[in-house]
């Protein structure tokens, strides 16, 4: 039986660190998984990010910023991630529309109301099974990302920025404690990987 897991977070917590260990979890146990990401995930959706991640010689509006995740997001479902579920498939995805929610809801402090008009247009009832938020300080995640590249546009957004970006993420965790859960990402990787186990333990995904 197919299952949409999906890894959430601020910059540099780790999210694709632990991306590939989920899915040696996974297909320890005899699930067949496909890994992917957002914005990303098929042609249009890679050309999108490069757009959206790029510095852009003239700014680039909230609403098309928020209205181009969701074109990406549009296409990905489209041609990944429905037909990976229709064929049984686990679908392990870095990023998803809870980082819209947090992102332009919270970030951008764009209307969450509007962006639930745009999920349920593009998702209609699908959710994800279950996003697994990696939680950690705003300095923690901003130091580890600096250490691996230079910022892209939206990493070069300033520190209450990221602030929001969190809090909105806590705030869909205590909204929606059935699907979303976090994990203490301030802790060294083995033992944020525990606790990811644990979480896929206790809710009979492995
Ligand atoms: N976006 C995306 C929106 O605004 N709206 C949306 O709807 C969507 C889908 C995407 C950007 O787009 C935005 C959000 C983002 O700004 P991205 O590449 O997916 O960008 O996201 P990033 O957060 O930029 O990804 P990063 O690669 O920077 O962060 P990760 O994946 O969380 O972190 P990772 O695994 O690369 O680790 C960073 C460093 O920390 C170390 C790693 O070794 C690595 O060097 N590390 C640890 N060190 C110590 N202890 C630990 N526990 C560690 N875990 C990792």
């Amino acid at each position: 039986m197919s299952k949409f897991i999906t890894l959430e977070g601020i910059e540099g917590v780790g999210k694709t660190s632990n991306r590939d260990y989920i899915r040696d979890l996974l297909e320890a146990t005899g699930k067949p998984c496909i890994v992917t990401r957002e914005p990303g995930g098929t042609a249009l959706g890679e050309a999108l990010r490069e757009l959206l991640l790029q510095h852009a010689q003239e700014k680039i509006s909230d609403d098309a910023e928020l209205l181009l995740m969701f074109a990406a997001r549009a296409e990905h479902l489209h041609k990944v991630i429905r037909p990976a579920l229709a064929a049984g498939k686990y679908v392990l995805c870095d990023r998803f529309t809870e980082a819209t929610y947090a992102y332009q809801g919270g970030g951008r402090q764009l209307s969450m109301d509007k962006i639930a008009e745009l999920e349920k247009l593009v998702q209609g009832d699908l959710r994800p099974d279950l996003t697994i938020i990696l939680d950690a300080p705003v300095d923690v995640g901003r130091e580890r990302a600096g250490q691996r590249s230079a910022p892209d546009r939206i990493e070069q957004e300033k520190n209450d920025f990221f602030e929001r970006v969190r809090s909105a993420y806590l705030d869909l965790a205590n909204l929606h404690p059935e699907r979303i859960c976090t994990v203490d990402a301030n802790q060294p990787l083995a033992q944020v990987q525990q606790q990811i186990k644990q979480q896929l333990q206790s809710r009979d995904i492995i």
